[in-house]
C-alpha cells in the first residue's frame, strides 16, 4: 500500500506521566523529542506529507497517536482506547480526521479498541484481542470493515506474556510476509504467510513498520534489521528508547494513510 500522509503529535513535557510497565525508568524528554523528530525526518524520507498536531499535556500518551484511528483506503473509523486515560486522545483525532475523511465510524461502549491492536496485511486485518481491545470492539470493527469490502481475523494474545498490543509482536512487511515473535508464530491466522520469526531477545523490535518502499526499524536489534535487509527492503532505524521506556514503538508514533 502507498502512503502518502501521516499525523504525528509530540510528546508534552508530562510525556512520563503516561501508562507504563517497562520498568525502564522515566523518559527524557529532551531526547524523546529529538527522536521523535527524527522520526518525522524518516517519514518526510519515505514520502509522506506530515500532520503535526501540538503536544497535549492533557494526555500524557497523546504521542501515541496510533491508537486512536483506524485509517483504512476506503474509510476511517475511530476508536475508543482500552485505558480510561487515553478515551479523551479520541475528541482531537475527530477534529483532524474530519479534513481527509467525509464520514468517520466509530468504535461504541461497551466496545474498546487501540489502533496498536490492528494489523493490516494488504487488506486483509488481524485484530488482537488484548488488555486494551475487548471482544465487543473487536467485533465492532470487524463488522465495519466487512462493510468496506475487507475479510478481518482477531487474535487472542490476552494470555501471551510481554505482548501489550497485538503489534507489540508483528508487523506486516508486505509481499505476504509477517514478522512475528516467537509466541505468535503457531497461531493459526497467520498459516499461508511468510513468518519472519524475530530472534529471541529482540521481541521489541518487532513492531517495524514498513512505509512504501522503507522499512523502519528500531535501533538496537541488529539480528531484525539484518533478517529485514537480507530480504531486500531498505531499512531506516530510528531510535525510540525514550518511547519504550513508555511501552511505546515506532508504529504507534503515526497515523499513515
Ligand atoms: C499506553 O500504555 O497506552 C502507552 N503508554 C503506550 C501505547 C503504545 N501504543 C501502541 O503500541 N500502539
Amino acid at each position: 500500500m502507498r502512503f502518502t500522509h501521516a499525523i504525528v503529535r509530540p510528546p508534552a513535557p508530562n510525556f512520563a506521566d503516561g501508562l507504563t510497565t517497562a520498568g525502564l525508568g522515566p523518559p527524557d524528554y529532551e531526547l524523546a523529542l529529538k527522536q521523535h523528530e527524527r522520526y518525522c525526518f524518516a517519514l518526510q524520507q519515505c514520502g509522506l506529507a506530515l500532520t503535526r498536531l501540538p503536544p497535549d499535556p492533557s494526555h500524557p500518551d497523546s504521542t501515541f497517536v496510533e491508537d486512536t484511528a483506524i485509517l483504512t483506503p476506503r474509510g476511517a473509523m475511530l476508536t475508543r482506547p482500552g485505558a480510561p486515560s487515553r478515551l479523551g486522545e479520541v475528541a482531537g483525532m475527530r477534529e483532524i480526521l474530519t479534513r481527509f475523511y467525509p464520514t468517520l465510524a466509530s468504535i461504541q461502549a461497551p466496545g474498546t479498541l487501540d489502533g496498536g491492536d490492528v494489523c493490516d496485511a494488504e487488506g486483509h486485518f488481524f485484530i488482537g484481542i488484548s488488555e486494551r481491545t475487548n471482544e465487543e470492539g473487536a467485533q465492532q470493527l470487524a463488522e465495519w470493515l466487512a462493510q468496506l469490502g475487507y475479510a478481518s481475523t482477531s487474535v487472542d494474545i490476552r494470555r501471551l506474556p510481554g505482548l501489550l498490543h497485538l503489534k507489540s509482536g508483528l508487523a506486516y512487511l508486505g509481499d505476504n510476509r509477517l514478522v512475528v515473535v516467537d509466541t505468535l508464530a503457531d497461531q493459526a491466522a497467520f498459516h499461508g504467510y511468510e513468518l519472519v520469526r524475530v530472534p529471541v531477545g529482540e521481541e521489541y523490535a518487532a513492531n517495524c513498520v514498513r512505509v512504501n518502499e522503507h522499512v523502519l526499524v528500531a535501533a538496537g536489534y541488529p539480528m531484525l534489521e539484518t533478517l529485514i535487509r537480507n530480504l531486500g527492503y531498505p531499512v531506516i532505524v530510528l531510535d525510540v528508547s525514550e518511547y519504550r521506556k513508555m511501552d511505546g514503538g515506532l508504529s504507534c508514533l503515526s497515523l499513515r494513510f
